[in-house]
């Protein structure tokens, strides 16, 4: 039996939790139980807060986690990165009031800065060799430099509007982070056989997202030109159509590029262009 830490609640829950759904784990999801164990795969859930995952994985409590790489980076807990399972994205960056002109990364030289990552800005600013007073603050970081209590911050930017609203401007971004599937160094064979399978299903799963399955019908003709719009993973899918001189072409597309690859296919002749949903795409 495996044991997989998630986060109990806030950001990462619900889309860790889904990631295992679509991957075929039935979970019993009960907030307020602690342990849940799947029904239908040797695995149980730990729910924690996502600041005690990467030590609880590290000292094998729980043998896999589910947890923000930038958590991962900010403990520095020796842990296994698995997987990047590309939900919960974002960037760790450097952040002043905005009125103030920005120098380069030398003007944090003698600054104060705010931070609930000092590990990560710690190690940024000694690889630079600048000298900074980096002030350790739980939360509501943003606010730090409209208190005068930093001249600037260190903290998570997603879309930017925290930063707006608190009339700061991003300077320098320190590194990207999305959430990671971690494991304790040196799991036996016998648990590192299920982790190969669940990290294959979780393959499976993140490959299809954002993407579409397209089914189209193009004169023989123009086969070339539709392969050079809608190129295959492997060899494409070229079926032969009872109406001689036809062929239909499978292939499966980024389901941002769908209606530019169907102008673009219709620019040379072809029809019929169905586009379908994919759920799995099992390697
Ligand atoms: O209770 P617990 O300790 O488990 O949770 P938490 O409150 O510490 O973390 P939570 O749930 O807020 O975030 C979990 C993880 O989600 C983080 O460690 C990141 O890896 C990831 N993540 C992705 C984010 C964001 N996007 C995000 N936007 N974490 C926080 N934010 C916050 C950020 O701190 C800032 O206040 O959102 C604000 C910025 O967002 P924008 O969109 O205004 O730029
Ligand atoms: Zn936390």
């Amino acid at each position: 039996m495996l044991r997989i830490a998630l986060q109990s609640k806030g950001r990462l829950n619900e889309k860790s939790l889904e990631l295992l759904r679509e991957a075929g784990i039935s979970i019993e999801e009960n907030s307020r139980r602690l342990l849940s164990k799947a029904s239908n795969f040797p695995v149980e859930v730990l729910y924690l807060r996502d600041d005690d995952i990467p030590q609880t994985v590290s000292c094998g409590i729980a043998d896999l986690g589910i947890v923000g790489f930038n958590e991962v980076e900010e403990r520095a807990y020796p842990v296994d990165v698995l997987q990047h399972l590309g939900f919960g994205k974002c960037r760790l960056s450097l952040a002043i009031p905005k009125y103030i002109e920005y120098t380069g990364p030398d003007f944090f030289e003698g600054k104060k800065v705010a931070t609930s990552y000092p590990g990560i800005l710690r190690k940024y600013f000694d690889g630079r060799g600048i000298s900074c007073e980096i002030r350790e603050i739980a939360g509501s970081v943003e606010i730090s430099p409209s208190i005068g209590l930093a001249d600037g911050i260190f903290d998570i930017v997603s879309s930017g509007g925290t930063l707006v609203q608190n009339g700061l401007t991003e300077v320098e971004k320190v590194m990207d982070s999305d959430a990671v599937l971690v494991g304790t160094p040196g799991l036996d064979e016998e648990k590192m056989k299920t982790v190969r399978i669940l990290m294959s299903r979780f393959t499976s799963v993140l490959r299809s997202r954002g993407k579409k399955y397209i089914l189209v019908n193009v004169p023989n003709d123009r086969i070339t030109e539709a392969l050079e719009i809608i190129p295959s993973m492997k060899s494409p899918t070229l079926l032969p159509l009872a109406d001689k001189g036809w062929s239909a072409i499978h292939a499966v597309v980024d389901e941002s590029e769908v209606w530019e690859k169907a102008d673009r296919l219709k620019q040379i002749g072809a029809e019929d262009i169905v586009v379908l949903s994919m759920e799995k795409l099992i390697i």
